[in-house]
């Protein structure tokens, strides 16, 4: 238990440098952009649950749409985000700040990068992978990356 409070300590100042700097954050983002899922070559099932995701390494090719299927099988509320380490970063200091009763989604602006997913809810996010690189997919909801919500990206 002690560990997990150590690194939650060291996500939140990550977080916290990582807005400091002001990182980009919104629409227009390193990793990507929205994508139109009439043009998705591939979809993505991913489970979540307490506290993982069903798949922990993805990989796709730059220009790829990618349609990301996200079913909740568990009993509190997840999230999705695709992004770079410091988008990541940016939206965990985010989420953090308000408690877990306020954060529904339209109480605060959503990145185009991120999904919310009630307990028994199935929703999707289509994204389109514009270059090379790696990039990670997350729970922000507080502690759950940290317990297991997070898995890697990698473009070629
Ligand atoms: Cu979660």
């Amino acid at each position: 238990m002690r560990r997990f409070l150590i690194l939650g300590a060291a996500a939140l100042l990550t977080a916290g440098t990582a807005v400091a700097h002001g990182s980009s954050h919104g629409a227009s983002s390193t990793s990507g952009e929205p994508g139109d899922a009439k043009k998705a070559t591939r979809t993505v099932k991913l489970d979540a649950s307490e506290y993982a995701f069903s798949e922990q390494t993805l990989s796709f090719k730059a220009g790829e749409t990618v349609r990301f299927v996200v079913s909740n099988k568990g009993k509190l509320k997840h999230e999705l985000t695709i992004g770079d380490a410091a988008e990541q970063a940016a939206h965990a200091a985010e989420m953090s700040k308000m408690s877990d009763m306020k954060h529904d989604e339209g109480s605060h602006e959503m990145p185009a990068n991120s999904i919310h997913v009630g307990p028994g809810e199935t929703r999707e996010l289509v994204w389109k992978f514009s270059k090379p690189g790696k990039l990670l997919f997350a729970c922000n909801y507080p502690g759950h990356s940290d317990l297991g919500m997070q898995g890697r990206i990698a473009v070629e």
